[in-house]
């Protein structure tokens, strides 16, 4: 197979243009601890179905990612089961109905291995897809991402997954001060606060892009079925 050496997409603030051989999507944290009731993000207190609303439109972004050809990783933030790898800071700020490591419905809160902890299955992981644990909220923090990204010669990220203005922003952040080209999928990704979506999306993009850049799904979806195929 042959592809294009370079694509360009409409986004904002203006065209991103990408090689799809080093070119990865990242997908971030679509696990049941974040989208199904019962987990993490309910135990916070809060309405899990806004994230739901969007596993129709990653999914079509997985699909169209593997028949592009590009890179797909998936992270889950998870922590070990002794919780070594978890800051008291993190499992102990605020009040929430069951703190990291309690038992919950899905088994042990944002627990390596819990069924909880699982990608939900309409994004599972195929094989020869990355799937990175991490302990942060950033997606390089303490992971092997950057190494893995780095041995494959990647250089641009295509980013989807929740919730946007923690996990997803703070990977975004990360990638960009290790001097990737970043895109957000607007509509491949949600928040528990429909206005801090909105609000990291004008962030990420503004002043020439001074994080990345942002654009709906249609825009990529225009590049379905328009790879070469070749010898
Ligand atoms: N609470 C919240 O909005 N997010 C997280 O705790 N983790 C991720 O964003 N994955």
């Amino acid at each position: 197979m042959t592809q294009a050496s370079t694509l360009t997409i409409d986004a904002q603030p203006g065209p991103f243009t990408f090689a799809p051989a080093k070119t990865a999507l990242i997908i971030i944290d679509m696990q049941r601890d974040f989208i199904e009731p019962g987990g993490f993000g309910e135990s916070l207190g809060n309405d899990v179905s806004l994230l739901a609303e969007i596993v129709p439109s990653v999914a079509a972004l997985l699909a169209l990612a593997r028949e592009q050809g590009w890179l797909v990783v998936h992270t889950r933030e998870s922590h070990a089961p002794d919780l070594s790898d978890c800051p008291p800071a993190k499992r102990l700020r605020g009040a929430p109905n069951a703190r990291i490591g309690d038992a919950g419905p899905m088994g042990r809160i944002l627990i390596r291995g819990e069924p909880g902890n699982a990608i939900i299955e309409a994004l599972e992981p195929m094989a020869g897809e990355l799937v990175i644990d991490k302990p942060g909220k950033g997606a390089f923090y303490a992971t092997r991402l950057g190494e893995e990204l780095a041995m494959r010669g990647i250089t641009h990220l295509i980013f989807a997954g929740v919730t946007t203005e923690v996990c997803v922003q703070t990977s975004m952040r990360e990638a960009n001060d290790r001097g990737f080209d970043s895109l957000l999928v607007e509509d491949a990704t949600a928040s528990y606060f429909p206005a801090f979506k909105q609000a990291t999306l004008e962030m990420l993009r503004s002043q020439g892009g001074i994080v990345g850049w942002t654009a709906p799904l249609v825009s990529l979806m225009t590049l379905q079925g328009t790879h070469e195929h070749g010898s």
